[in-house]
C-alpha cells in the first residue's frame, strides 16, 4: 500500500499528497514541525513532542486548529492507517494558505500534515564504528533572534552546516554560536563526557531543547553519572574522554573524531554503550502504543519493562 499522508483530516496516498503554493510553510517557512519516531509500534515520547509542538506554536503565534488530545488521536490513526510498527512520524504545522506577502493575517487556517515513512539519518555502521564531524562555519541562530526552542520549517542555517560538512568529508557539521561557543549538530544535539560528567549546552547557547538530550540526560543520571548543561568550546570537545550525538533521527550515535582530533581512544566509549542499552529498552515502553507490542508480556519483564 502506497503510504497514507494526512493532510487537514483527510488522508491522501503519498503521490497525491499536495499542499497549495500559496502556503506560507512553503513561501516563508512559516511554520512548526515535530520528528518522532514509533518503535516495535509504540509512539515514543509522543507527549513530550505535541507538548514541544505546543510550545513552538505560541511563540510564533501559530493557532493550530486541532486541540493536543485530537492532534494526539490524529498521530496514532496516522500510525494506525499506514501499519507502520517501526517508523517515523513528520508532523508539520503551517501558517496555512495565504496571500503573496508575508503577513499571516491573510491565512485563515493552520494546515496540519501528519507523514508516516521510513527515516535512516546515517548508516548503520557509523553507529558501530562512530562518526568524524567538523565544527562549520556557519553559526546557530542566537535566542533573541528565532529562538532554537522553536522547532520551526527554518532549517536554512543548518542545512548551510550540513552542506559545509559534507564538503568537508563528513557526515554531520557541529554549529557554533555567533560567540564560539557549541551549540548542536545540524539536527541532533551533541554531548561531552569528561571524567563520568556528561555535558551538552544549555538551550539559550543555541541547542533546540531535544527529547533525546532529556531522555539520554535521565537515564545517565539513573546510572549515576552527574550531568550539566554547560557552556562548551572547541577545546571542550577535543579533550572529552568520550562525546555523542542525540536525535530523534540519529537516535544516540558516537563520535570518535572532531576537526581532525581523535575523541578519547578514537572509537565508541563505555558510557555511549550502556547509555544506548538502556535507552534501545525505553523506546519500546515510554510513549503511546498504536500497536501492542510484538514482546510477550514475560519477555517485557524480563528486560525490565513491567
Ligand atoms: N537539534 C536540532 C536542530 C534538531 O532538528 C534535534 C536537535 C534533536 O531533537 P530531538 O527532540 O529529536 O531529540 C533536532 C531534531 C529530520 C529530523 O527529518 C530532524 C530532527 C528530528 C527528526 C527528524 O531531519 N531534528
Amino acid at each position: 500500500m502506497e503510504t497514507q499522508v494526512y493532510i487537514d483530516g483527510s488522508y491522501y496516498p503519498k503521490s497525491q499528497a499536495k499542499i497549495s503554493v500559496y502556503d506560507h510553510g512553503l513561501l516563508y517557512g512559516d511554520g512548526i514541525f515535530e520528528g518522532i519516531r514509533i518503535y516495535d509500534g509504540n509512539i515514543f515520547k509522543l507527549d513530550e513532542h505535541l507538548e514541544r509542538l505546543y510550545e513552538s506554536s505560541r511563540t510564533i503565534m501559530l493557532g493550530i486548529p486541532l486541540s493536543l488530545d485530537e492532534l494526539r488521536d490524529a498521530c496514532i490513526d496516522a500510525v494506525r492507517t499506514n501499519g507502520l510498527r517501526d517508523g517515523y512520524i513528520r508532523l508539520m504545522v503551517t501558517r496555512g494558505l495565504g496571500d503573496l506577502g508575508l503577513d499571516p493575517r491573510k491565512c485563515p487556517k493552520a494546515t496540519v500534515i501528519i507523514i508516516v515513512d521510513r527515516i535512516s539519518l546515517f548508516p548503520k555502521e557509523f553507529y558501530e564504528k562512530g562518526l568524524e564531524v567538523a565544527t562549520v562555519p556557519t553559526t546557530r541562530n542566537m535566542a533573541d533572534a528565532l529562538n532554537p526552542k522553536v522547532k520551526s520549517l527554518n532549517y536554512l542555517n543548518n542545512v548551510l552546516a550540513k552542506i559545509e560538512a559534507n564538503s568537508m568529508g563528513v557526515p554531520e557539521g557541529i554549529m557554533l554560536n555567533s560567540l564560539g561557543f557549541v551549540t548542536e549538530g545540524t539536527g541532533d544535539n551533541i554531548f561531552s563526557v569528561k571524567n563520568s560528567t556528561l555535558r551538552t549546552p544549555p538551550t539559550f547557547d543555541g541547542a533546540l531543547e531535544g527529547i533525546t538530550r532529556n531522555t539520554v540526560m535521565e537515564i545517565a543520571s539513573k546510572l549515576g553519572y552527574t550531568c550539566e548543561k554547560k557552556t562548551l568550546t572547541r577545546h571542550d570537545l577535543y579533550n572529552s574522554d568520550e562525546c555523542f550525538l542525540t536525535g530523534t533521527a540519529a537516535e544516540i550515535i558516537p563520535v570518535i573524531g572532531i576537526d581532525g582530533r581523535a575523541i578519547g581512544k578514537g572509537e565508541p566509549g563505555p558510557v555511549f554503550k550502556q547509555l544506548l542499552e538502556r535507552f534501545r529498552k525505553l523506546t519500546r515502553t515510554d510513549g503511546v502504543r498504536a500497536f501492542p507490542s510484538d514482546l510477550a508480556e514475560g519477555e517485557l519483564f524480563v528486560i525490565g519493562f513491567k
